[in-house]
């Protein structure tokens, strides 16, 4: 399903779910890489970086971009761009910031995330109002909003436009940035059959990653205006992002913005047919309409077994998923896995929810 890769069927073959990160290079992308002019980025003189960046601005409609290593990392710097030490930012309670980047907002930036659950993940402006704090000196002081589009742990869920952009412009009139984690931004994008920079045009940064469903094998973007970028083209050489001749990685992500996002939809479809099969199995609990992208997260607390113990019996069977949560398991469509990939897991998960729980796991 692959543009241009080449897999045998092979009924043994592991069928890997745990994230779209596990995506490999495309043999074109291979190409590229092996083909790239590079130069010393941090000289600024690595042309195929220069060419991505440039790119990258272009599609989203921003002054500037900047590559960096990983989707953390540009959070990081949007993070450390719009607030000062001892602020704080307002994010959802399962955003990725708040779960996933080891504290780095307070371990590096000083800074406190202020958190409100949200149905599905998705913020609202009534949630995100009360939180804000009074301009009093001895209280910590709200700074930034953060979004995260498509939001991960709750299934891979799409912002309305009409409703980050209300975010967006709200934040703005009580003085505060919002910055997006567009980790899967087209994903959002193609669910919405809009382009990335309609659904991105209010905020203040972008963060969106190659790494993931458009299967560059290392790299994240960050956009915003040139003095904000240039901000953190000095934070990121701080954080140790400082990289040479990456442009051999560079090529591969020029490949993934141009090639990748048209096939997303694929994966979506595949998500959905994987959602609608789990849906059908005794002791799965998850609602099929909810699934619009490439994640799939289902309880399996009607099972008996935890998620651990599911995702445990599956890789028994070559199937390859994570647990989100004790009782919920992630499964993430991808570029390296076609539909007959998703009948495969989807036999494998009949078996093992019809297989006994572990007497282990019944209490
Ligand atoms: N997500 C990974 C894990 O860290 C959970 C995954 O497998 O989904 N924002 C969002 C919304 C993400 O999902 C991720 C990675 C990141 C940021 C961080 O990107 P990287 O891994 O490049 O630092």
């Amino acid at each position: 399903m692959h543009s241009g890769r080449a897999e045998a069927p092979n009924k043994n073959a592991v069928v890997d779910l745990r994230s779209d990160t596990v995506t490999r290079p495309t043999p074109a992308m291979r190409a590229a890489m092996a083909a790239a002019e590079v130069g010393d980025d941090v000289y600024g003189e690595d042309p195929t970086v220069n060419r991505l960046q440039a790119r990258a601005a272009e599609l989203f409609q921003r002054e500037a971009a900047l590559f960096v290593p990983t989707g953390c990392m540009g959070n990081l710097l949007a993070i450390l761009g719009w607030t000062q030490r001892s602020n704080e930012v307002i994010c959802e309670q399962r955003a990725h910031v708040n779960l996933y980047e080891l504290a780095s907002m307070s371990a590096v930036a000083g800074v406190m995330p202020r958190t409100v659950p949200a149905p599905s993940g998705i913020l609202t402006w009534d949630r995100i109002e009360p939180l804000i704090r009074e301009k009093i000196y001895y209280d910590s002081q709200t700074a930034l909003v953060t979004l995260e589009n498509t939001h991960n742990m709750h299934g891979g869920t799409v912002y309305p436009t009409a409703v980050a952009e209300d975010i967006c412009e709200r934040a703005h009139d009580a003085g505060l940035r919002v910055h997006l984690d567009g980790a899967r931004i087209f994903n959002a994008a193609v669910a919405l059959g809009k382009s990335v920079a309609e659904i991105t045009r209010k905020f203040d940064s972008v963060m969106f990653c190659l790494s993931k469903g458009l299967g560059a094998p290392v790299g994240s973007i960050l956009l915003g205006a040139h003095e904000f970028i240039k901000q953190a083209h000095i934070r990121r050489k701080m954080l140790g992002g400082g990289m040479r001749q990456v442009g051999i990685l560079a090529a591969a992500g020029l490949i993934a913005l141009e090639a990748s996002p048209k096939r997303l939809v694929l994966d979506h479809e595949n998500a959905r047919h994987l959602a609608k099969g789990l849906a059908a199995l005794k002791g799965i609990a998850l609602d099929p309409a909810h699934v619009v992208t490439n994640i799939v997260i289902f309880d399996v607390r009607g099972t008996g077994r935890t998620a651990a113990q599911i995702c445990e019996q599956l890789a028994g069977k070559t199937v390859l998923c994570s647990a989100s949560d004790k009782y919920s398991v992630r499964m993430v469509t991808h570029c390296d896995v076609d539909r007959t990939g998703i009948d495969a897991a989807l036999s494998a998960i009949a078996q093992v929810v019809a297989d006994k729980a572990p007497a282990a796991a019944a209490h």
